[in-house]
């Protein structure tokens, strides 16, 4: 037996790890493995001011806006009025000095600052915003990205924003970190909306799907397929999302995404259960969740065997339906804790059920980071809750007569954080 307490003890993988040494031994190796970031909103360095990052980002971060709302008498117009500078002093004097900084968004700022050794008391933002600015945006994600421990970041890329295909056709592509996944949202739930977008690239679309609007669909994917070469293609789906049924959004999943997919041997990644704009006055922190119908899941994955679907649902009732489908469905690979359950109360109940309905088998966390210093503090909350959970798993497995080497506790962990992923993705890691 060892005992990883003691940290000279010399660790051979081979040999099991004390019962007494199972929690803190499984901590160390989750802390230790690196970790491939599946869905996130950041992008690789080179594309400039997409990226946020900094003090007034991480404070006007749209869950701290929904926050703030409701410890402050300010409406939304006139929080709207501020500048961004002056949106941040009053999230920080409202929700981290007038109140204790104890929610989960809150606190990862608080994480943020101590990583950086700055004051998580202050009483305004003089020191935090002094440091940021004397960071350099490229080492300073260098520094982010290895106190994460994150080794990929999957960015969310929306064909349609010419900004950002611009900055694609001028090199986007080459930080072998970065890989591209293709969002179809703007096509799918949106086509009515933005159909002429397409068509003033030049690709002969109809609002009614009529005519040859499919195969040039195809022909466009194509060609941003060319540009981005996408890890997968993901949309995110209201709770309402029912297939399959007349909509357009239905038809173009049927007639254009799946096939795209199958052919070029992509995943598609559903997410489901948003109902967007709930609250319009809070802008992007207006979205709110519905719980989904799960049986169109299940008829996705079975009428499309060949097809790999990369999947989360957004509301905690849906979670347990999720591991009964992905026990079905071969094809269901469940991600992430998204969104309104990235929370540790939540992220724990979520990856026991999957753990104990899916063993390894399913990808446990996503950071979903809009600003680039949230990977510290995503991943740290995550690491510490996924550990006590796969610690407990391996802790029932003792009790019922088996015992695990510290080998068999790495080659799980690097399964969950980054080996389901490449494995379903085809990634070649560079
Ligand atoms: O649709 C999505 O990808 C969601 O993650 C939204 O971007 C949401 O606003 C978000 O940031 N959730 O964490
Ligand atoms: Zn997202």
């Amino acid at each position: 037996m060892i005992n990883l307490d003691n940290s000279s003890t010399v660790q051979s993988p081979d040999l099991v790890i004390d019962p007494g040494a199972l929690s803190s031994t499984v901590a160390r190796v989750v802390e230790a493995t690196p970790v491939i970031d599946m869905h996130t909103h950041l992008f690789a360095p080179r594309f400039g001011s997409l990226n946020l990052w900094g003090i007034d980002e991480l404070l006007t971060y749209h869950y701290l806006i929904a926050e703030l709302f409701r410890s402050s008498d300010l409406q939304p117009a006139q929080f709207w009025e501020l500048d961004q500078k002056a949106r941040a002093d009053l999230i920080w004097e409202s929700l981290f000095v007038l109140n204790t900084p104890i929610s989960e968004a809150t606190r990862g700022v608080v994480a943020v600052l101590a990583a950086f050794g700055l004051d998580t008391n202050a009483k305004d933002l003089t020191q935090a915003r002094e440091f940021f600015a004397q960071q350099r945006a490229a080492e300073h994600f260098d520094v982010v990205l290895n106190l994460a421990n994150v080794s990929d970041v999957v960015m969310t890329n929306d064909p349609l924003d010419d900004a950002e295909m611009r900055l694609w056709r001028e090199g986007g592509g080459a930080d072998r970190r970065f890989h591209s996944a293709l969002r179809m949202d703007a096509i799918l739930n949106e086509w009515d909306a933005k159909y002429s977008l397409v068509e003033n690239l030049g690709f002969a679309v109809a609002k009614d799907l009529s005519g040859r609007t499919i195969p040039e669909l195809r022909r466009f994917l194509d060609h941003v397929i060319e540009l981005l070469k996408p890890l997968y293609l993901a949309v995110s789906l209201p709770d309402t999302f029912r297939y399959p049924d007349e909509s357009r959004c239905s038809r173009l999943i049927r007639d254009l995404v799946l096939p795209v997919c199958h052919e070029r041997q992509l995943p598609f990644a559903l997410m489901i259960g948003v109902r967007r704009q709930v609250n319009p006055a809070l802008r992007l922190a207006g979205d709110g969740v519905g719980r989904a119908g799960m049986e169109s899941l299940n008829r996705l994955a079975a009428e499309n065997p060949d097809n790999k679907f990369l999947v989360t649902v957004l509301s905690r009732e849906n979670q347990h339906e999720l591991c009964v489908s992905a026990r079905k469905f071969g094809n269901l690979m469940p991600f992430g804790c998204w969104w309104f359950l990235n929370n540790p109360s939540i992220i724990s109940e979520i990856t026991r059920e999957r753990i104990e309905l899916l063993g390894a088998s399913f990808i446990p966390q996503h950071s979903d980071a809009r600003v680039f210093e949230q990977l510290i503090y995503k991943w740290t909350h995550s690491r510490r809750i996924i550990a006590r959970a796969l610690a407990e798993a391996y802790e029932q497995l003792y009790a019922d007569g088996r015992a695990v080497t510290l080998a068999e506790v790495q080659r799980d962990v690097r399964r969950m954080f980054s080996g389901n992923f490449a494995a379903w993705t085809n990634l070649q890691r560079g």
